[in-house]
């Protein structure tokens, strides 16, 4: 049986509705030079590039990199890509570069390769990589203006921010957009050291089956039962991968927070700005929601030249980059264009002012579109200093509020029972292969978590109906006070807005419950992700769940809920619910059901701190 088959990126990204980048066929008549050239690196290893330089050119232009594993060859002249028309419009010479092992470049692919050893001069990493072709660019090809700027989403986004770690001198302006951070605590691998089990074995799959893109094949379009079906994650080698990827094996490898992931994390690799630097992200990224925030938040503590910049805005993983950005799933944004806003009057305009002169150069520090009130604010700080911490408590019966449980309370807590072998989904099915066609991965956490709402292993609770707008600005985290019978356990929390029971303004959307910030914690690490221990059963643990950034207003006449579960499945494997020392190497019989307990009483208050700006 053959187990991997290829496809190029383009019919990913075409899937992606990125499409609108990668759609239209190279045409000899467009306005730019295309040159395709093999760049040595300071090793011998050559990167294949694809250099876009104006017909027309009337003055000296700066370059515009992106580096990326996915693939250039296909892509179509600058003018023709919406992600970076109005870059195209304003005129710069555009360079495409396929990353080390990657496509038509030579070398050896390493996911997020690690920094170099300096002290060897013919060492390598993506930064020295990016070096090493500005230098040649620089001397190879004419008029340009001496100056380079870098680019890109996720990967792309992750190799301009590793680019800005160790920066060429000419290199004056990265946008990183939606780059991972910590592949650990966040992003597309763990989330708090829960895998993420779809994404992570999907993904490897796609980068290290093959040096073009690999999609698996399941052989079944609802891979919440392949997975399923699966059981233990060890059958994963066993009996498909063959330890043929090496992604794969690291996770296994790597179980806790050890100095592989930590090494590998930007919170190691950046210390100050060392060129302008532009984060972007999403509210309802998908796949590097957090990486943005988080190198912002590094970057910020040593930014003394005033040069970083965080865009947060209603998008999933690289929403910003194709279509008007109206919408996402089944929500609208009152007729804005923030994609379009996006790429015209932030990006376009960043990069001129850097890299051109071009504008007066006043930039907020933080720009974010604010959803519910649906309008762009823009913010001295970001996290705004204007924001006030304020808990909203759980309580019996399903009761939500801004008042704290009092001992009166007859019922101090909620329980469910999980069961690993029925696992929540965390989409309504059927859940499409992340990449395969007609999936809707990319706009699963828009999803209404109706599809959820009856199911016995899901808690609920909820505020009356608002009278007033609740506006939330920052950082949400849940204080969770919860016990298990078992001995792991993983805790998923959502936090909600509830569409009125009519809703005049779009009537099938009364009723909508829409996630707007969530997240999932391994029990085992509650003390330390690089030592995990077992959960004491029925012991009432606090659990700390950064939730992380919204920018919302729950307006009046919706409600405020909050979901907690213990699985979300395939996209976080299973927890045994028993604790094993890895979870990689645990039996089918190590998965066991647990009856988890979440508290609402005077001392164990369980809530969600929100952000509240008045
Ligand atoms: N989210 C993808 C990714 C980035 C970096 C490492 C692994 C995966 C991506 O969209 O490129």
């Amino acid at each position: 049986m053959k187990v991997f088959f290829t496809k190029k990126l383009f019919f990913i990204m075409l899937s992606l509705a990125v499409n609108t980048l990668f759609a239209q066929p190279v045409k000899p008549d467009d306005k730019y030079n295309r040159q395709e050239v093999m760049i040595p690196m300071r090793d011998g290893i050559k990167l294949h590039t694809v250099i876009y330089t104006p017909k027309n050119q009337t003055e000296k232009l700066p370059f515009l990199l992106e580096r990326t594993p996915y693939g250039v060859n296909e892509r179509p002249s600058p003018e023709k890509q919406t992600y970076i028309k109005d870059m195209a419009d304003d005129g710069y010479i555009f360079v495409f570069q396929d990353i080390r092992g990657r496509y038509l470049s030579e070398g050896t692919f390493e996911m997020q390769r690690f920094n170099r050893d300096k002290s060897n001069p013919k060492a390598i990493d993506e930064a020295s990589d990016t070096y090493d072709t500005i230098e040649w660019l620089l001397k190879n090809i004419a008029d340009n203006n001496g100056k380079a700027g870098i680019y890109g989403i996720s990967y792309d986004g992750w190799t301009a921010i590793i680019a800005a770690t160790d920066p060429h001198p000419a290199l004056k302006a990265v946008s990183e957009q939606a780059t991972p951070a910590d592949m650990f605590m966040n992003d597309d691998f763990h989330h708090n050291g829960a895998f993420r089990l779809s994404y992570g074995f999907e993904y490897s799959v796609l980068t290290e089956a093959a040096k073009t893109d690999s999609l698996y094949n399941f052989h079944e379009y609802d891979v919440y039962n392949w997975y399923l079906n699966l059981g233990a994650l060890s059958n994963i080698n066993q009996k498909y991968a063959h330890n043929t990827l090496p992604t794969w094996n690291n996770f296994i490898a790597h179980p806790n927070y050890d100095s592989f992931w930590q090494k590998q994390a930007l919170a190691y690799r950046l210390d100050h700005p060392r060129t302008a630097i532009q984060h972007v992200s999403g509210y309802w990224d998908q796949e590097d929601m957090v990486g943005p925030q988080t190198a912002y938040k590094v970057l910020e503590k040593q930014d003394k030249d005033s040069q970083n910049f965080i865009v947060l805005g209603p998008w999933r993983h690289g929403g910003w980059a194709g279509g008007e950005g109206k919408s996402l799933g089944n929500i609208k944004f009152d007729d804005q264009a923030t994609a379009t806003y996006f790429r015209k009057e932030i990006q376009a305009k960043w990069f001129a002012w850097y890299l051109k002169g071009k504008g007066d150069g006043k930039f907020a520090e933080a720009i974010s579109f604010q959803t519910g009130s649906n309008q762009w604010k823009s913010y001295s700080a970001w996290p705004p200093k204007e924001a006030v911490e304020k808990n909203i408590y759980f309580h019996a019966d399903g009761k939500l509020s801004f008042d704290k449980p009092t001992t009166t309370e007859t019922k101090t807590f909620d329980s469910y029972v999980s069961d690993p072998s029925k696992p929540v989904p965390y989409r309504a099915r059927p859940v499409e292969e992340t990449y395969g066609p007609g999936s809707r991965w990319y706009f699963w956490l828009t999803e209404d978590q109706r599809f959820v709402d009856n199911r016995p292993d899901v808690l609920t609770w909820q505020t009356d109906t608002l009278t007033e707008d609740v506006t939330i600005t920052g950082n949400v985290l849940a204080k969770l006070y919860a016990a298990t019978t078992g001995t792991d356990a993983d805790w998923v929390v959502k936090l909600i807005d509830v569409y009125p029971k009519e809703y005049k303004k779009e009537p099938k959307m009364a009723g909508y419950e829409l996630m707007i910030a969530d997240d999932v914690f391994r029990g085992r690490f509650r003390t330390s992700f690089t030592n995990p221990s077992p959960i004491i059963p029925n012991k009432v643990e606090e659990y700390t769940i950064d939730l992380h950034a919204a920018d919302h207003v729950f307006k009046k006449g919706h409600r405020i809920m909050v979901q907690v579960q213990s699985t979300w499945f395939p996209v976080i494997d299973r927890n045994p619910q028993k604790y094993v020392p890895n979870i990689f190497e645990a039996k089918e019989s190590d998965y066991q059901s647990a009856t988890q307990k979440v508290y609402h009483s005077v001392n164990f208050a369980s809530s969600i701190v929100l952000p509240v700006v008045q």
